[in-house]
């Protein structure tokens, strides 16, 4: 037996079907591996079933049986390489002491957000969050379990802005003004603030991937709300940190709208950036070089499309992306999308090997 790396030999070579891997990892493949962002919950019958059977979204997100099952469907019903651990990014705000409910129709709701830099103060931060995340990790043993060796396991975190930001403004916004008020009237502790969740998400990460998660993606959905010179100084240093610390496991970082930051980018250790479908993969060469792999860009409205359509646009979006390339959309998939459509454009996609 070959000693040398074994672990990573283990987990990496087991896969039925390895594709993600392989293309994170540097390994050719004859086509682009596919997943969709928010593949697990909305679009299915299976998750709308479950969904009912229980009292409200947080009971779900802390059911690890019930998150398996929503886990994988989207491996049989839609096809795609990877299934993504159901769950959301608010459980961090949660374990750090910031509760949130989701509200019917409305969204994330937070009875006790940060209102001033004393409320810093209360936070828990570090690996002191991990015990109140149990059951995610379970969750993943769960899962992993369930799949036994046929696809790897990807999780996800928020990025240490998009949960600042609905720390502070306590619900979604379109403009996250009191986030932003909140960097400007108070730097120093907008500083302290996303130096304790970037230790709690690295925290949570790291056990992510001890529990058998096999890819990390960061979301930072709300990054586009910043200048490029408040991401350099907010969001890069913290984005960096959390990354290097789970070098290893392929990385995937995905700054929603952050065009203007993307010259930065190429400091940041990661194996894949996801862009949303308004930045063109030339300008993301340009920047960041032929060898990073982008993962993207369909327009999630595309998808409204008839599925001869679908066809067509994946093998645009392919040819513009080229070998080091993805596929998924620019961002979540739209709840009232026909689940039949995303299923063209995953077929659409394996069909071009
Ligand atoms: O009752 C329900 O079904 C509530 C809807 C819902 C779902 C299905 C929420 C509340 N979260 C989730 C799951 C979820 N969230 C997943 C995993 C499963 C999947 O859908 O595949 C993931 C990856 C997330 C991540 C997430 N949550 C993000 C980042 C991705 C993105 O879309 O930008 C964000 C911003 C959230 C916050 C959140 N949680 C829920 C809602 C409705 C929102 C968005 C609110 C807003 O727009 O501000």
């Amino acid at each position: 037996m070959n000693y040398f790396r074994a672990e990573f030999f283990d987990v990496y070579m087991s896969y039925h079907n390895n594709i993600l891997l392989d293309k994170l990892h540097g390994v050719p493949t004859d086509r682009p591996p596919v997943w969709v962002m928010r593949q697990a919950g909305r679009i299915l019958p299976g998750y709308r079933q479950i969904r009912k059977s229980v009292s409200g979204f947080k009971e779900l997100v802390k059911s690890p049986d019930l998150i398996a099952e929503v886990t994988l469907e989207p491996l049989h019903e839609l096809g795609v390489d990877a299934p993504i651990l159901f769950s959301d990014i608010l459980v961090i705000p949660e374990a750090m002491g910031v509760d949130y409910d989701i509200i019917e129709k409305q969204g994330p709701k937070f009875p006790n957000p940060i209102t001033s830099p004393a409320d810093i103060d209360r936070l828990v931060y570090g690996e002191d969050v991990l015990d109140r995340l149990d059951y995610v990790f379970e969750s993943i043993t769960k899962t992993k379990a369930r799949l036994s060796g046929s696809n790897p396991l990807i999780g996800f975190a928020g990025a240490p802005w998009t949960l600042f930001a609905y720390m502070i403004e306590g619900s979604g916004s379109k403009t996250f003004a009191k986030a932003r008020r909140f960097l400007y009237e108070h730097p120093k502790d907008s500083h302290r603030l996303m130096s304790r969740i970037s230790s709690a998400t690295t925290a949570y990460v790291k056990q992510k991937i001890a529990s058998g998660a096999d890819v990390i993606q960061l979301f930072d959905s709300w990054s586009g709300m910043l200048s490029r010179a408040q991401y350099q100084e907010f969001c890069l240093p913290y984005i960096s940190a959390i990354m290097e610390a789970i070098e290893g496991t392929p990385r995937i970082f995905f700054p929603k709208g952050a065009w203007s930051s993307i010259p930065d980018f190429g400091d940041v250790p990661m194996e894949a950036i996801g862009v949303d479908w308004r930045t063109p993969a030339s300008y993301v060469r340009e920047h960041l070089g032929e060898d990073l792999v982008i993962q993207g860009n369909m327009d999630p409205a595309f998808l409204y499309s008839d599925p001869d359509a679908i066809q067509s646009e994946v093998a645009r979006i392919s040819k513009d992306m080229g070998n080091q390339h993805i596929f998924n959309l620019g961002h979540g998939v739209y709840p009232d999308t026909d689940a039949n459509h995303v299923k063209a454009m995953v077929q659409a996609v394996k069909s071009l090997g």
